[in-house]
């Protein structure tokens, strides 16, 4: 018997066009009320959530839209007398939030063991997983194909074996899974569309009916997006709903670097120049 194919129906209540408006005014309202339950349930990840409701509203154009002074305030509260960067203040450092301290400083690292590494975690199918031997998962194949991408070392994968599980992750809604057998996921257009914008083979997937699936994602009374149609919107799915409607060209939303996601300009002040292929 043929496996039953794991998806979402699309309906017609659900939105099409972009509510980019409603996405900014969602970001914004994010948290101005300290005590709401949702906000202090996800006081760990404080950090993470900074950068994506910034880079959300960088991508919508209106930067301004968020309190410069208070979010520097906050992230300078967060270097613990240590040196690591903790989620919150007062929490204690953890390496993921000290991670974005120390990017850029290639030179400091054995660049080359990194990467051996990372081709160490190639599997069969041309995707990678958490270690050597695991299951390929597309947010996994993200960081490898990002960290290939700031290394310069891109031609060490199989980029036509890759792109083609990548493009596979695609279902009838249009949505894309982070692995075979799993329901589609706003985030994963992301994970997988920078993958694959970064391997020069952004247009192996119905980049039109992705998009639809993405707009289905958006709350049309509270704005923000949610990771499938009619789910609760939060600014993690707004951040990648937002980015991934950049890669596939929406002239609305500002340029997305695939490699760093953040804004392109921002990519570019820095100096920065990740490794793309062409096709
Ligand atoms: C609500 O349940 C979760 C589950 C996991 C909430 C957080 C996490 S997580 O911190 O391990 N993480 C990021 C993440 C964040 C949110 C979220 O952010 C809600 C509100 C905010 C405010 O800023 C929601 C989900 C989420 N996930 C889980 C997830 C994504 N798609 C489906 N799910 C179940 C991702 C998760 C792992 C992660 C991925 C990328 C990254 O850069 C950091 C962490
Ligand atoms: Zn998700």
């Amino acid at each position: 018997m043929a496996a039953l194919l794991k998806d979402v129906v699309l309906t017609p209540t659900h939105p099409k066009t972009l509510l980019l408006q409603k996405h900014v005014d969602y970001i914004a309202s994010y948290g101005t009320d300290k005590d709401e339950y949702e906000f202090c349930m996800t006081e760990y990840l404080r950090m993470s959530g900074v950068y994506w409701c910034l880079t959300a509203v960088e991508l919508a154009g209106q930067p301004g839209r968020l309190d410069r002074e208070e979010i520097l305030s906050f992230v300078r509260r967060c270097q613990d007398e240590s040196g690591g960067f903790g989620a919150s203040v007062g929490h204690d450092p953890h390496v993921l939030y000290t991670l974005s301290a120390i990017q850029g400083r290639l030179d400091a690292i054995d660049v080359d063991k990194a990467t051996d590494f990372v081709v160490s975690c190639m599997n069969f199918d041309g995707g990678f997983g958490s270690k050597p031997g695991s299951e390929s998962h597309a947010g996994l194949i993200y960081c490898c194909v990002g960290m290939l991408s700031v290394t310069g070392q891109l031609h060490r994968l199989d980029a036509d074996l890759l792109g083609w599980w990548l493009c596979e992750r695609q279902l009838p809604s249009g949505g894309l899974n982070g692995r075979p057998e799993k329901l589609p996921d706003v985030c994963y257009s992301w994970w997988v569309l920078s993958s694959l914008s970064m391997l020069g083979r952004l247009h192996w997937i119905d980049g039109a009916a992705l998009a639809g699936f993405i707009l289905a994602c958006q709350d049309a009374e509270t704005g923000g997006f949610s990771d499938r149609p009619g789910d609760v919107p939060d600014p993690f799915h707004t951040l990648f709903g937002l980015a991934a409607l950049s890669l596939l060209g929406d002239a609305a939303v500002g340029a997305v670097s695939p490699t760093y996601c953040m804004p392109q300009r921002v990519v570019d002040r820095l100096g920065l120049r990740p490794q793309r292929l062409s096709v």
